[in-house]
């Protein structure tokens, strides 16, 4: 049977397009509540295959979306490598800091990171038996830079200063830690993709902090190297970037690191995405979580523009970031009906 989001990514253009949302698997939903509870707190929960699995399956049940994202963290990368890893209750994640080169150079070997991160494959593994035949199957990872920036600073900020500090002062140091998660992120996906990942999603959630010559080498030519040995690994894998908020550098950035598809974020005006990007790119995206929080008729306007944008165009339909906890479930199933009106 064929699957919509794959045909998509391969550059088909069909009469509506494939759905899913970024978070799609997460509080918004009264059953994910229930099943985190069970599992005691989220990283029991990523770490638990059963329990991660079910989870992953929720939206696909509820909504019938055209893809289901593996259930896990861009951070557990920085654990599989040594850091020690834990979210505080309302405020996020935590990381132990990797400010200087004895801390990086503690962190353990890309091919050790197996030994921590066995149970996500076995999250894939499952997914792959379980979902049904028109659904694909996306495995992920963080970039580089985004995962480098929770690990110098500790913890999420909201401009990355800790780390663009770092960059300032010792960039080559940091292009240590840069090349370690690339190697590692390299051993993680190429994993995931034997365990049944269809597709792989690059999150590069804080792209937009860093621009010019710092873009260059530590957004851009690492997502670029990483893509480079997936396609060797596997040279049939579709790739979604994310470089998010990078503004006027996404025009080029997937043609740059070598993608696929390109996500865009809420940002980025999709008349001006679908007139600028090139055609050979397929686009995802873009509609703001808060019109999904709002929505009525604003939500039906956004999605009518969205649609009218990339008619003519490989789009696939996403969110421009993730969906929020206090989103309707509501709202999500009238997303889905004026996405697939015609
Ligand atoms: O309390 C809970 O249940 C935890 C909330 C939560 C969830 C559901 C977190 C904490 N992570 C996740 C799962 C998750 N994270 C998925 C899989 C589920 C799905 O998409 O359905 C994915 C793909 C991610 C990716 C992720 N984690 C990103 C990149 C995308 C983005 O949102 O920009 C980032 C930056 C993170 C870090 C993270 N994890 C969790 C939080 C609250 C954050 C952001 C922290 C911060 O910057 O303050």
């Amino acid at each position: 049977m064929s699957k919509p989001f794959l045909d998509v990514l391969g550059g088909a253009i069909l009469p509506t397009a494939p759905i899913w949302m970024m978070r799609q698997a997460g509080r918004y939903l009264p059953e994910y509540r229930v099943t985190r509870q069970k599992a005691g707190d989220f990283l029991n929960l990523c770490y638990n295959p059963e329990l991660a699995t079910e989870v992953s399956l929720q939206p696909i049940r509820r909504y019938g979306f055209d893809a289901a994202i593996l259930f896990a963290d861009i951070l557990l990368i920085a654990q599989a490598l040594g850091c020690e890893l834990w979210f505080e209750e309302g405020k996020g994640p935590r990381l132990s800091v990797v400010q200087n080169a004895r801390a990086i150079n503690r962190l353990y070997a890309s091919e050790d990171v197996h030994q921590c991160l066995s149970p996500i494959y076995k999250t894939l593994g499952n997914l792959s038996n379980e979902l049904p035949a028109h659904v694909a199957l996306i495995g992920f990872a963080g970039a580089p830079w985004t995962v480098a920036s929770y690990m110098v600073a500790g913890q999420g900020t909201h401009d990355q200063a800790p780390a663009r500090r770092m960059i300032e002062e010792n960039p080559d140091l940091f292009e240590c830690l840069i090349a370690r998660l690339t190697d590692a992120t390299i051993t993680y996906l190429c994993a995931q993709i034997d365990a049944g990942a269809q597709v792989i999603k690059i999150f590069d959630s804080w792209a937009g902090a860093l621009n010019g010559k710092n873009f260059e080498r530590f957004v851009t030519a690492p997502t670029r190297l990483i893509i480079k040995a997936l396609k060797a690994h596997d040279c049939n894998i579709p790739i979604i970037v994310f470089p998010r908020g990078a503004g006027r550098d996404y025009h080029f950035f997937a043609h740059n690191v070598g993608a696929d598809a390109l996500a865009l974020d809420q940002n980025i005006d999709p008349f001006w995405a679908a007139q600028m990007i090139d055609k050979n790119v397929v686009l995802q995206g873009n509609l703001s979580p808060k019109s999904l929080i709002l929505g009525g008729s604003r939500l039906q306007n956004d999605i009518a523009r969205i649609k009218e944008a990339f008619t003519g165009r490989a789009h696939i339909f996403n969110l421009g970031h993730g969906v929020l906890p206090q989103t309707n479930p509501g709202h999500v199933r009238d997303m889905i009906t004026y996405v697939r009106q015609e």
